[in-house]
């Protein structure tokens, strides 16, 4: 017999975060598990992205430093309207990997102020257990593994890794390619129902395989959305197969 997973609504019981409060409301309001990974270079095609996708996603994940024309009033404030006018949160993937002290500078300052719009952030957990603590206002999403090939996130790295998340009261989640105890988030990327790699390291799974062997939360796709010649489309077309997934590995 298979292990069966929690449901998102007993998560939502159990939930200690605002974030994952949020997340978790949105997930089972949408009937989406799905967040989009805005990977592309340009304000506008930033904005149709979100435009397009937000009615079925959870969550909008940028790199907001890969935008070429980036100004905080034509970039961020209309992003922002956008998450709220289709209840969606915005996730900066900045994999934040330095000391506490430099990471809080990188976080509230440059052009990017990131403290001033992300709902929550991805942050290594390599600078140690109070490097998180300056993520006090958002939700830190922990690297724990990575997707790529030849990935240096080992299986001993990955335990100590977790340790840090599970500890760590400004964490809710974490990105792996493996299990996560059920009172962490699991967030994974590396989704896509057309291909197994895209020849830089990539590695693909399909929603289905993540949902069931890895009793993945939330999936993250990226080229699958914006690549697609119907981006709205696509949207939908993963937002359901990560639902059915979903439902699936409830049962025993
Ligand atoms: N991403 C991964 N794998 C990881 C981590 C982050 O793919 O292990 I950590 C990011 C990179 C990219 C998105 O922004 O998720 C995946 O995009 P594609 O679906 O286009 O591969």
């Amino acid at each position: 017999k298979e292990e069966h997973r929690l449901s998102y609504e007993s998560k939502l019981k159990c939930a200690q975060h605002s974030v994952s409060k949020k997340l978790l409301e949105i997930a089972l309001a949408k009937k989406s598990n799905l967040i989009a990974s805005a990977d592309v270079t340009t304000t506008q095609e930033l904005l149709d992205l979100a435009e397009k996708t937000g009615p079925h996603i959870i969550a909008l994940k940028t790199h907001i430093d890969i935008i070429s024309d980036f100004d905080y009033e034509k970039t961020i404030l209309p992003l922002k309207e956008l998450a709220l006018k289709h209840q969606f949160l915005l996730m900066e993937d900045r994999k934040f990997a330095d000391i506490g002290n430099t990471q809080e500078l990188q976080f509230t300052s440059g052009v990017f102020k990131i403290t001033d719009w992300a709902d929550f952030v991805t942050s290594q957990v390599i600078g140690g257990f109070e490097s998180l603590d300056c993520f006090r206002n958002v939700g830190v999403v922990a690297i724990v593994g990575m997707s790529s090939k030849g990935t240096l996130t080992t299986n001993s790295y990955r335990e100590e890794a977790l340790k840090i998340a599970l500890s760590h009261p400004n964490v809710i989640g974490a990105v792996s390619q493996h299990k996560v105890p059920e009172d962490i988030l699991l967030f994974t990327p590396g989704v896509n129902l057309a291909d197994s790699g895209d020849g830089k390291g990539q590695q693909y799974n399909t929603p289905q395989h993540v949902f069931k062997t890895l009793h993945t939360d939330f999936i993250i796709v990226g080229r699958g959305i914006y690549k697609a010649e119907d981006a709205e489309k696509a949207a939908l077309t993963y937002k359901n197969e990560g639902w059915n997934a979903y439902l699936q590995s409830l049962e025993k």
